[in-house]
């Protein structure tokens, strides 16, 4: 049937009630059958192409005249087939892995509703939802839900954005119509281990990438207080002007979290602007066991928190938090009076598009919605001690198994859900300092790319300003076992010593 049929043919332009049920349900046929594969660990991550050959084995092309729906059936399965198995229990790549079903169901709805979040006109229950998930989220915070404020943005570099101009306009209403003329020179700062996305809200918002200073970290990957005010002094006798300091709660690359009491001190002695960059880590806040690694946060004037991160939603859903409410409008309002009328039938307050920096805005808190309550805040706080204690069994067998070295290591380690370390084959264990570090910076390439040869697992690897080429492991998907983590050391050892 499907062979014979093109878009035009089904809803919603034709009525053929019978074909355009043949389409979706081939199309549903090939979702679930993806969802299956790659869930079996037999089946492979990934089959790996470099971008010439990968452009031979698809038509990317857009052509003239319509293809027929079967042939478009085939192209689903031809994307998925030759794309990466981010969902695989055995990719331990990004910081946001797995495929929650639940949130996945979600996301389905939401293309179907394929709704704009702007205006509770047109999307009223998603907009009550959306301050229903909040408030959990303010709660966990501990703010007082009936004074904060929110919005979700699309990506946590987006949110902390977001959290920079509400800083700048509380201190500095008139930026928001005269740009950066007559303003002092501001300054902000973060941790030198923080995510780059603060140097760039820096950027984009014309303070300059280089007014915002990175503060050294300790050993550990925890930003120095004492650096932090040090620097705040010196920058003030130079006759800047400091307003936003921001920590990281759950770092990128080694999943420190930022001494935050002290730094909230350090920003109410020098009335600045406190934020909380919890992207990664915000959702340890859903475990009592593990929430005073967050201690403090309830302090910041805003927090970025990823549930498409530690939580397992699907992306994006990522939520910029304000303790105080009202601020998100005044700063970003401009009053379209195209979409926000004010004499509409219903209150308006509700209408949310006038608090961002975008206009469409896509439905993220759905899939979040569903998926919390099919767990429940007692299945969070499981999911997450399950991945904390898989992270110290992870971090354990690294310790005893030959060849492998953390990268930070005390005992208190891990504190989180990455674990960092090297893989030294047994032929470079010998070597002098000098020339193991210049075999080393070569040696998580190579065994990261004969990983994607054989499409058995990933994981991610990267550099800092003193050590060469490590692995980063990140435990955050639920299908992990024990297991897999048992893999993924056998196949390191494996390839490095091939
Ligand atoms: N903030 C995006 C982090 C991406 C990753 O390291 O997985």
């Amino acid at each position: 049937l499907l062979e014979n049929l093109i878009a035009k043919e089904i809803l919603p332009q034709s009525g053929n009630w019978e074909g355009t049920e043949e389409f979706l349900n081939r199309i549903v046929q090939v979702l679930l059958k993806y969802i299956k594969d790659q869930n079996d660990r037999d089946q492979k991550i990934l089959e790996f192409h470099h971008p010439d050959k990968m452009q031979m084995l698809i038509d990317l092309s857009i052509p003239e005249k319509p293809e027929n729906l079967l042939k478009l059936v085939k192209s689903c399965e031809d994307v998925l087939r030759l794309g990466v198995r981010t969902g695989h229990p055995r990719f331990f790549n990004q910081i946001s892995c797995g495929l929650d079903l639940v949130s996945m169901a979600g996301e389905w709805l939401t293309a179907t509703a394929n709704t704009n979040m702007f205006t509770y006109e047109i999307a009223p229950v998603f907009i009550l939802m959306e301050k229903s998930v909040m408030t959990r989220m303010w709660e966990a915070v501990g703010w007082d839900p009936e004074k904060a404020d929110g919005i979700f943005a699309p990506g946590g570099a987006i949110a902390n954005l977001y959290a920079m101009n509400a800083a700048r306009h509380q201190l500095w209403p008139r930026s928001k119509h005269l740009g950066m003329k007559d303003i002092p020179t501001l300054c902000c700062f973060t941790s030198e281990d923080s995510h780059y996305s603060i140097k760039s809200a820096s950027a984009v918002l014309g303070i300059g990438a280089d007014y915002c200073f990175n503060i050294p970290t300790d050993k550990n990957g925890k930003m120095i207080p004492e650096a932090l005010e040090a620097k705040i002094i010196e920058c003030k006798k130079e006759g800047l002007t400091p307003f936003f300091a921001c920590c990281t709660a759950g770092s990128t690359v080694y999943g420190a979290f930022d001494p935050l009491e002290r730094v909230a001190n350090i920003c109410e002695r020098h009335k600045l602007w406190f934020h909380v960059d919890a992207a990664w880590g915000g959702g340890m806040l859903l475990s009592p066991e593990h929430r005073y690694k967050l201690a403090g946060i309830e302090r910041a004037n805003s927090v970025t928190w990823n549930p498409h991160k530690l939580m397992g939603a699907l992306l994006q859903c990522s939520a910029c938090l304000f303790r105080q409410d009202g601020l998100l409008f005044q700063c970003n309002q401009m009053s379209a009076d195209y979409l926000f009328q004010q004499d509409k039938p219903y209150d308006v307050s509700f209408d949310t598009g006038d608090k961002a920096i975008q206009c469409g805005r896509h439905n993220d808190v759905f899939k979040l919605w569903l998926m919390w309550k099919s767990k429940g805040m007692e299945g969070y706080r499981q999911q997450i001690n399950k991945l904390m204690d898989l992270s110290n069994y992870f971090t354990r067998r690294i310790k005893e198994t030959e060849g492998f070295e953390l990268i930070i290591e005390n005992v208190s380690w891990p504190e989180f859900l990455n674990i960092c370390f090297w893989y030294v084959p047994a032929k470079i264990r010998n070597l002098e300092p000098a020339e193991m570090r210049a075999r080393l910076e070569k040696i998580a390439p190579k065994i990261k790319a004969g990983m994607m040869q054989r499409g058995t697992t990933m994981v991610g690897y990267q550099p800092d300003k003193q050590r060469p080429n490590f692995f980063r492991m990140i435990i955050s998907n639920q299908a992990i076992t024990r297991e897999d983590l048992d893999f993924l050391i056998k196949e390191i050892v494996d390839i490095g010593e091939s």
